[in-house]
């Protein structure tokens, strides 16, 4: 392996296909809050208040519902190249697509499908927007400010980190057994906990998207919302507070099935000492600090992913199974 890895700086955006879009619009604009940013027929580009690029969420209308891909943004245009090279040399689906031929707003791209058979977009250039930040007329909703992670279901987390780990990931925490085997991992570029993480289970899938809000208070507005309008079947885990991350949080499910966690005050991992926190897998706060149990369809339940032919891609079994551990004699693992 020659090749450099690409400099990625940030999870950028996720493309969903879901099968009614107006029902989607309902849940993503006017419940969660997101803005959009261009809207035709068939597809809806959607951001946060705080976000200075055109979307960071994609929702394109189709027959069944699926991850279409994941987007990276790279430092420079070169990285594209570089991210090209990166994944031929792995022996891995890989395809041009070039500005004005793939997603709107994105210049040159590549998309590959990666080790852990995620379809994923590496993307320099995307069109700037209007700064919405101090609009506080237009928030509502749960007024989301940005995208902040992808979390991916994978068989084998050894593996995902080993290949995050090449493409220059840091890790800031884990979950692990008594031997130290992986049961999750949480890593990053940009300066807070995660890009992505990885949750042990049948994959590819895509367990959930992760978007932030400034504050606790609109986590509790946007469940509050949920129940209200006697919708609050699409509330599946939470609020709560992690022990993974120390953020607070709530998870959603959208009329497709799609999984969103609302997520605000984890911390800074920049500093270059930062050092990986690792959980024992019998630790009861480790998902729930205050001890609260996960949900079995939190565990069980994703999204399928697409390949780069559009077609639904494959998944293998999970090699651990997290839900099925139990906590240490004394109750306290
Ligand atoms: O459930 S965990 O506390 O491990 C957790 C899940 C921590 C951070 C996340 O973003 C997440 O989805
Ligand atoms: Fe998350």
């Amino acid at each position: 392996m020659n090749t450099p890895a690409p400099d990625v700086i940030r999870s950028a955006y996720a493309q969903l296909i879901v099968t009614d879009l107006p029902a989607a619009r309902w849940f993503w604009v006017d419940m969660l809050g997101l803005h959009p940013q261009y809207e035709d027929a068939a597809s809806l580009y959607l951001r946060g208040t705080d976000e200075l690029t055109h979307h960071s969420l994609v929702l394109r209308k189709g027959e069944t519902a699926a991850l279409d891909h994941l987007a990276y943004r790279v430092r420079t245009p070169e990285d594209v190249g570089r991210a090209e090279k990166f994944f031929t040399e792995l022996g891995r689906p890989v395809r041009r697509v070039p500005k004005g031929r793939g997603t709107r707003g994105v210049g040159d791209a590549v998309r590959i499908i990666d080790p852990l058979g995620f379809p994923v977009e590496f993307f320099h250039e995307i069109e700037h927007a209007e700064r919405l930040i101090q609009r506080y007329d237009l928030r509502h909703g749960a007024e989301v400010a940005r995208l902040d992670h992808f979390n991916l279901c994978t068989p084998d987390i050894t593996a995902a980190h080993a290949h995050y780990t090449s493409l220059g990931f840091g890790c800031s925490e884990t979950i692990e057994g008594d031997a130290h085997e992986l049961y999750a991992a949480w890593m990053y570029r940009k300066q807070t906990v995660h890009d992505v993480a990885f949750t042990g289970g049948a994959g590819p899938r895509l367990h959930h998207v992760g978007v932030a809000t400034h504050e606790s208070h609109q986590v509790l507005r946007c469940a509050d919302l949920f129940g209200a309008l006697r919708k609050q079947h699409h509330v599946e885990r939470g609020p709560g507070r992690h022990g993974v991350s120390n953020a607070f949080y709530l998870y959603l499910r959208d009329p497709d099935g799609h999984r969103v966690e609302i997520y605000t005050s984890d911390y800074y991992t920049g500093d270059p000492d930062h050092e990986t926190y690792r959980w024992s897998v019998h630790d009861d706060r480790r998902r729930d600090f205050w001890g609260n149990a996960v949900i079995e369809s939190w565990y069980e339940e994703a999204t399928p992913v697409l390949g780069l032919d559009g077609t639904p891609r494959p998944v293998s079994d999970a090699l651990l199974d997290e839900s099925a551990v139990r906590i240490g004699a004394d109750g306290l693992g």
